[in-house]
């Protein structure tokens, strides 16, 4: 783990969102757009925990996993724009990122849809003995169905290298999680009653999140089947789209304030200045690389054509 490297990748992903963000409205990116703006620290602390050769299965807010994995950001914004060069040749946008060169194994906007799926590429490494292990990314709300429950039981029955990661963000769109879920439900003794490896963290600390995957990784890895994580964080734009929405009334100004407090980013930062791991000019001289690549995907996303849609078959069907 190198702490200025976690640094950049959060600080990568957010600008990225950002610029996403600002040039929404211009209407070339025609996909809905689901932002992690605010929950960088769980797609980088987990991630970082993984092999290159392991797998992962994500949401709808599928950007901050798929370029924590390593995913060409130049194939995510042509994706985001419609257009051949995109990681799903521009036929899926933002909440269909596939990328199998990064293991990015895709991503689906059915709330809880890839927990199964997940479940079944981890099926297939056990039946392979690839040595893969397939980490499920879901949010809190995918665990009050039935998908959840089902694929937590056939992971633990058939010993899956599977690592559940749910990110805790209070809200299923407007919903907060308590007029969804009882208090008393905890997810973590849920998967913990099934045997498994399970524990909470704070999915706003990167080193944190980071550790809690690894030590989840290691009981995988040393053959105890499934491990599930959850991580608190907070979204801090409206669930889809590019704006803040605390102006609807569902979540406070003073709840929101208190978790830009918290921001996974910010407070990185602050730890990394303060311990003097890194000067400010040095993690001020990481924005102008990133700035640099954004500029130049955009432009390729813009200037790379469109699909035919002549072959209206292909892809539709595996050979
Ligand atoms: C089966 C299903 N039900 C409802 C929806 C509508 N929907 C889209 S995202 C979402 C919220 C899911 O909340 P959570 O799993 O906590 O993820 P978050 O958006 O907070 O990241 C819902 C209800 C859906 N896409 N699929
Ligand atoms: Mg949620």
């Amino acid at each position: 783990m190198n702490a200025i490297d976690l640094f950049f990748k959060m600080l990568r992903i957010r600008r990225i969102e950002e610029a996403i963000a600002a040039r929404y409205s211009e209407q070339k990116m025609r996909c809905p757009t689901y932002l992690s703006i605010g929950q960088e620290g769980v797609a980088v602390g987990v991630s970082e925990a993984l092999k290159d050769e392991d797998l992962v299965m994500s949401t709808h807010r599928c950007h901050a996993h798929y370029l924590a994995r390593g995913g060409d950001l130049k194939k995510m914004l042509a994706e985001l724009h419609g257009k051949k060069t995109g990681c799903s040749l521009g036929r899926g946008g933002s909440v269909h990122l596939i990328d199998l060169s990064v293991g990015m194994m895709g991503a689906t906007p059915i709330a809880g849809g890839g927990i199964p799926i997940a479940t079944g590429l981890a099926f297939t490494s056990r039946l392979k003995n690839d040595k893969k292990i397939t980490a499920s990314f879901f949010g809190e709300g995918a665990t009050e169905e039935g998908a959840f429950a089902e694929s937590l039981n056939f992971a633990t029955l058939k010993n899956l290298p599977i690592l559940f990661v749910c990110e805790n963000n209070l809200y299923s769109m407007h919903s907060p999680i308590n007029i969804r879920q009882a208090l008393t439900r905890d997810r973590v003794k849920i998967a913990e009653a099934h045997g498994m490896f399970a524990k909470r963290g704070n999915g706003n600390n990167v080193e944190e999140t980071y550790q809690l995957a690894l030590d989840a990784v290691a009981s995988i890895r040393s053959g105890n089947g499934p491990s599930y994580i959850e991580l608190d964080t907070y979204r801090l734009c409206e669930h889809c789209g590019p704006n803040f929405d605390t102006d609807l009334g569902y979540r406070s100004e003073e709840e929101f304030n208190n978790w830009l407090d918290k921001c996974p980013i910010k407070t990185y930062r602050d730890k990394l200045l303060t311990e003097k791991v890194a000067t400010d000019h040095e993690l001020d001289a990481l924005e102008m690389t990133i700035e640099e690549e954004i500029k130049d995907a955009f432009i390729f996303a813009k200037e790379s054509p469109y699909p035919q849609f002549d072959l209206d078959y292909e892809w539709a069907y595996a050979e």
